[in-house]
């Protein structure tokens, strides 16, 4: 049972039906009354879900005067105290997984088996790790501080795991935040503000002022702020970059990919298939580490390509609250057209593609891409899209080479039976993150992040810890005596 019994959408339907006039934002530990309003609907069949109020630059100067006048006493607590809040929150998200799981459904059209399976439970796991380090760092961090006051921008891809990704660490450390979640999917960021106000979370701790661009860039400029925190499209990212130059701001960046998945001629090749799936068709490949580039060995790459094409077929697309469906829609209409654009490009550049179905409406069939050349549209663009391309290759240095081919570093992925090889190549490949016969692991101990126009800093584990505190001056040393 994934929480698609009817008792479930209830409680989101009444939920949603008591802010029918509209969200305002969660300042200072109370919500706002709603300003000038904009739409939020679901993807999958375009039902109007809520209205939520466009931030101006007041409201977020707003949320940034409380998250100052806040930041002191809550840095004044000891790091268990602080540990206590975050223990609750991740309760109180346990508590509410089922109706969490369902609003972001809903929202963003992910199937109701991931958002209940991977995204609300890595939530409350990211609260319960992030406890731990506030109940440690005194010990384990010493001669560190928190920044001060964070601005945090997140995307629409898996909207409460970004926040989680983002608020947990900041506060186990210290700081106090001013949030903007996507304005395609701000619902379950209000809906967590409900649960940071049911804890009895300190007022101005936590802030979430929701908005479109405009917002963020209001974020991103206000003096009052000591660091911003994005996740994003790369393109917004070197903007932030060029605005917080200079100002002082700490900056970290998680930004896109296009990431390699390589499979050895003697690896487990139903496995890998799997993986796949997994890599490209999970959250309909709007995932910013996805395996968008398979590279296949030459001699098993028809094999290969026969089973892959096969587990596609059986897909399941569609509505998003049905417990059998694998893919569900394309977050927005907006981000349709993207990957339709980007496709059609690539198919005038000889792509060839394989097509599973998908319903009408906002949604993009799993799609194999094949004849496609290194340097082209399809090889090179983040499609952020259940779209993969198939390339071969003969050596392992020409599958070194080809996963290095890119402007990006976030992750990779590489499959054989041989570990050597696999611990070979995981050294060779740029990326942040290398996983080992498996794609799309997550833990909080573990730190995520990229290079080059993936973008830089670490989520999770102790440097995740560390993006969020000041770093203690190395101590001098005198230089040791010559023998
Ligand atoms: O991203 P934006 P979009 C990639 C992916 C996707 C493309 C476009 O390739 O197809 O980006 O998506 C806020 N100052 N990724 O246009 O605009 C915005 O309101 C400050 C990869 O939706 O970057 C939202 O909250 N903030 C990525 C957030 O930035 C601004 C996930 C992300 O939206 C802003 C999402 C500005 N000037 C998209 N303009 C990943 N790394 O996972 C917008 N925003």
């Amino acid at each position: 049972d994934y929480g698609t019994a009817p008792e479930d959408s209830a409680i989101v339907r009444d939920w949603l039906k008591q802010h029918e006039t509209g969200f305002g934002h969660f300042v200072d530990g109370a919500f706002t009354g709603p300003g000038e309003l904009f739409e939020v609907r679901a993807p999958a069949s375009g039902e109007l879900l809520a209205t939520v109020t466009q931030g101006s630059e007041e409201d977020v100067d707003a949320a940034v005067q409380a998250a100052r006048a806040a930041q002191p006493g809550w840095a004044s607590l000891s790091g268990h105290e602080r540990a206590k809040y975050l223990y609750a929150i991740a309760r109180h998200v346990q508590q509410h997984a089922r109706f969490l799981a369902v609003l972001e459904s809903l929202d963003n059209g992910k199937p109701i088996r991931e958002s209940r399976d991977a995204d609300v439970p890595l939530v409350a796991r990211h609260f319960y790790h992030h406890a731990g380090w506030a109940e440690i760092m005194e010990d384990e961090l010493p001669g560190t501080a928190p920044h001060g006051v964070c601005g945090q921008i997140i995307p629409w891809n898996f909207p409460l795991l970004m926040l989680a990704w983002k608020v947990a660490p900041a506060l186990a450390a210290g700081n106090t935040v001013v949030l903007k979640p996507a304005e395609y999917t701000p619902l379950t960021a209000l809906a967590f503000a409900e649960i940071a106000a049911e804890v009895g979370l300190p007022k101005g701790v936590l802030n979430i002022v929701t908005g479109d661009g405009r917002t963020g860039a209001a974020i991103v400029a206000h003096e009052g702020l000591d660091k911003i925190a994005f996740t994003g499209s790369t393109e917004v990212g070197r903007r932030i970059r060029r605005e917080t130059a200079g100002t002082g701001k700490s900056l970290t960046l998680e930004l896109g990919g296009k990431s390699p998945f390589v499979v050895f001629a003697d690896a487990d090749l139903d496995a890998a298939v799997e993986g796949v799936v997994d890599a490209i068709w999970f959250n309909a490949g709007q995932v910013c580490c996805a395996g968008a580039r398979v590279l296949v060995a030459e001699s098993v790459a028809k094999r290969f390509e026969d089973l892959l094409e096969k587990r596609m077929r059986q897909l399941r697309v569609g509505d998003p609250l049905d417990k059998n469906t694998d893919m569900g829609a394309i977050v927005h209409p907006v981000q349709l057209e993207r990957i339709k654009g980007l496709v059609e490009k690539g198919v005038s550049e000889g792509a060839e593609l394989v097509q599973g179905s998908a319903p009408e409406g906002c949604f993009f069939p799993p799609t194999i891409a094949m004849k496609v050349e290194p340097a082209s549209t399809l090889a090179t663009e983040e499609i952020f899209g259940p779209v993969a391309t198939v390339t071969t290759f003969r050596t392992p240095e020409d599958a070194v080479a080809l996963a290095n081919n890119t402007r990006y570093g976030l992750a990779a992925s590489i499959w054989s039976e041989n570990v050597n090889l696999c611990l070979d190549i995981a050294a060779q490949v740029k990326a942040g993150v290398v996983w080992i016969n498996c794609t799309n692991v997550f833990d909080a101990g573990a730190g995520f992040g990229g290079y080059r126009e993936s973008g830089f800093g670490r989520e999770g584990g102790r440097e995740g810890m560390m993006a969020y505190l000041t770093h203690p001056k190395p101590k001098a040393r005198k230089p040791e005596a010559a023998p």
